[in-house]
């Protein structure tokens, strides 16, 4: 196993935009990154199983709800550490990431901010402390990128609901304690509802023979007249717009996340450059590297200053969905080019799991397909410059 001597890059002074509780919460983040997911996370990876162990440490460092109050459990930053922790998390791995994207914004957040108070005391600080883990069930198999045509629904059956459907590729469903689940009432309006395990008729297959996100469970959510008390309906928001604002907290974690692993590709193709001699000089000595390695600062620093603005913007409750949709959409596009050039300039080495790169280019094959795919950000964008659809 090679040692971790991630640097971060910092070709534009970004750190000074940072204030001191920011720098403090990446380099802890780094610092448990470092000493708990990089010696382990490629064995993880290989044989295909999240680190279940890593959970407790997750939630220590304050990585599930990080912007949600602490008086429910949450460490109470603003969306800038938010960013930088899913910035950390995702240099380290990108299901580790998704981990915390999906128990932060797509569990804690909709209980948290279309929850009843008693839903919040309830779950938020057993989400928070790791106790539970969460799914978010959106994604059927006949709606993916069109989840407002979903047939899961419920029925109305005295204090209870009667939920029928399935989801597909859930993230976390195999293990999660509970799940936030979009469905239709009778009257075809789209409702929150938290399922927990144990529920008759509720189960979660595993999906496996995935080449990306190895180190993340990811699994269908099955619903056979599961009775559930209607009390577990999230009261304060319906509507498709409900799941879709969800999403705009997760894509805007994607954001930071997807850089975090262009710089670990950028910092070990950069080193071994240097370090790699060939023709009696370091490889680094030779232009079409140096193009790559130049390249690849060049698109870290302006998603860099891309995702900081995006954080201002989101402190201010001023970032609009399209802006988060350009942020995530452009710092997946380049950390997956970072990754492919990165592992050619490590030659047959690239290939192998001493180094982080390959594990990176293949993760991020589902980080650009999933929370709205790069064609779907595109036409969010378009719709949003132009006032024309292009969706239907
Ligand atoms: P459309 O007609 O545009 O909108 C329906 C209603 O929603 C409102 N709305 C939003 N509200 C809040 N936040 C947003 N981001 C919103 N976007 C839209 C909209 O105003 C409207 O409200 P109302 O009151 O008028 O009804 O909906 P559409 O059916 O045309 O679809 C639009 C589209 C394609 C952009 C949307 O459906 C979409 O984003 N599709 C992509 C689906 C997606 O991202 N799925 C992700 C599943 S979860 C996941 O992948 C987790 S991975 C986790 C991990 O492991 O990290
Ligand atoms: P489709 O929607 O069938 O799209 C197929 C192709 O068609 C794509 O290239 C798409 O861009 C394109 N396309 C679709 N519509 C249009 C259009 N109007 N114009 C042009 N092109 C279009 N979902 C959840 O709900 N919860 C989760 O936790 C979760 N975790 C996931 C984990 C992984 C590892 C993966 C891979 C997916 C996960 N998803 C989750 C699902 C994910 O959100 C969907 O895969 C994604 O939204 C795309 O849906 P789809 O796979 O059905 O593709």
């Amino acid at each position: 196993m090679a040692s971790d001597l991630f640097e971060a890059p910092d070709y534009y002074l970004v750190d000074e935009l940072l204030t001191e509780e920011h720098k403090l919460v990446r380099q802890s983040t780094r610092d448990w990154v470092k000493k708990e997911v990089s010696p382990v996370i490629e064995e993880y990876a290989q044989k295909a199983e999240f680190p279940k162990h890593m959970i407790k440490g997750l939630a220590d460092i304050g990585a599930f709800g990080p912007y949600i109050p602490e008086e429910y459990g949450g460490a109470g930053l603003d969306q800038i550490s938010y960013g930088l922790m899913m910035q950390e998390i995702e240099r380290g791995d990108s299901g580790i990431r998704s981990t915390c994207s999906v128990q932060s914004s797509l569990v804690m957040y909709p209980i948290y901010a279309y929850g009843n108070e008693a839903q919040r005391k309830k779950y938020l600080p057993k989400l928070a402390s790791g106790e539970y883990v969460g799914c978010f069930g959106l994604t059927e198999p006949n709606y993916g990128s069109n989840p407002g045509g979903m047939i899961t629904n419920y029925k109305e059956d005295g204090d209870h609901i009667i939920l029928n459907g399935a989801k597909m590729w859930i993230s976390n469903a195999p293990f999660a304690d509970i799940a936030v689940v979009w469905a239709k009432n009778e009257e075809g309006r789209i409702h929150g509802v938290i399922v927990e395990r144990g529920m008759e008729g509720f189960t979660t297959p595993e999906t496996h023979n995935k080449w990306s996100l190895r180190a993340s469970a990811t699994g269908e959510l099955v619903f056979e007249d599961v009775r559930v008390p209607k009390e577990n309906i999230l009261p304060n928001k319906s509507g498709l717009g409900a799941p879709l604002g969800c999403l705009d907290s997760a894509r805007y974690g994607i954001a930071w996340g997807a850089l975090g692993a262009a710089m670990d590709c950028y910092d070990t193709a950069l080193r071994y450059a240097k370090e790699r001699v060939q023709f009696d000089k370091p490889i680094a000595a030779y232009q079409l590297q140096q193009k790559k390695l130049a390249e690849m600062i060049t698109e870290i620093t302006k998603g860099q200053l891309l995702v900081w603005r995006l954080g201002q913007l989101k402190n201010e409750g001023r970032a609009t969905t399209a802006q988060i949709s350009m942020a995530k959409r452009n710092s997946v596009e380049i950390a997956l080019k970072i990754a492919r050039e990165a592992r050619q300039v490590l030659g047959g080495m690239g290939i192998t799991g001493d180094y982080s790169i390959m594990r990176h280019m293949m993760n991020l094959e589902s980080v650009v397909t999933y929370e709205g795919t790069h064609d779907i950000h595109l036409l969010i964008t378009g719709l949003d410059i132009t006032g024309h659809s292009a969706f239907k």
